[in-house]
């Protein structure tokens, strides 16, 4: 039976995915590289230097390791100072009551994210207190798609991943958490989410009782 929902933090929970997309593109701007749908979209839960790496593919020249710290680095002020003045308005909408709702259903909660920025993120929200367990990329090795970080949400609950769904608003998210062996449900795009067993509009659609009466498919 399912013990525990894992949910991702930017695109999910807080309405960051649009502001981590915002710092990209002008990042990509600064230096004179494309920036398209395709690649906002392969960006999207993948962490810093992986997406660092997708952006600089078009880039007009190569950069060193010192030359790529410092894009990051600026990428990461142009996200920060808007972050900075975030609170708890920046929850997606319903994103609480779907948290709230695992928990009063007698399961488990955890937040698994790629971002360096989570533990800020989740204090502005002011929603830390409603995950039993948070996974964030300082604890991890491997990017997502890598199941790495969604089997050390399952490891820091005590349980098995057969026994845990994953929420999730990339594709490489939804890939990270079926290769950890866990139900997956996306929110948002059916087309790019298609691996998922379910895609949701938005997290205000999620209804824990779907997935206790519904066997994995
Ligand atoms: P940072 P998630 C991910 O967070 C974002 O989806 C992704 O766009 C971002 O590049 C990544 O965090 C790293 O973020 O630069 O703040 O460490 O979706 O896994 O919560
Ligand atoms: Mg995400």
């Amino acid at each position: 039976p399912l013990q525990a929902v894992i949910f991702d933090l930017d695109g999910v929970i807080a309405d960051t995915a649009v502001v981590h997309r915002a710092a990209w593109e002008q990042l990509a701007h600064d230096i004179g590289a494309p920036f398209d749908e395709d690649i906002a979209e392969r960006m999207k839960g993948v962490d810093r230097r992986g997406s660092l790496e997708i952006l600089l593919e078009r880039a007009p020249h190569a950069y060193s390791e010192r030359e790529k710290r410092v894009l990051e680095d600026r990428k990461n002020g142009y996200y920060v100072a808007q972050i900075e003045c975030f609170g708890p308005g920046q929850l997606l909408r319903g994103a609480r009551r779907a948290v709230e709702s695992v928990r009063t259903a007698g399961l488990s909660t955890a937040l698994a994210s790629a971002s360096r920025n989570a533990p800020l993120l989740l204090e502005r929200l002011g929603i830390a207190g409603l995950f039993d367990y948070v996974v964030d990329a300082s604890q991890i090795a491997h990017s997502k798609p890598h199941p790495e970080i969604f089997l050390a949400a399952a490891k820091g609950l005590g349980i098995t991943p057969e026994t845990c769904l994953g929420v999730e608003d990339a594709a490489a998210g939804v890939d990270s958490i079926l290769a950890a062996g866990m139900r997956a449900v996306g929110v948002g795009d059916a087309t790019v989410l298609s691996r998922a067993e379910d895609v949701l509009p938005g997290i205000d659609a999620f209804d824990i009782q779907r997935y206790l009466n519904r066997q994995p498919t």
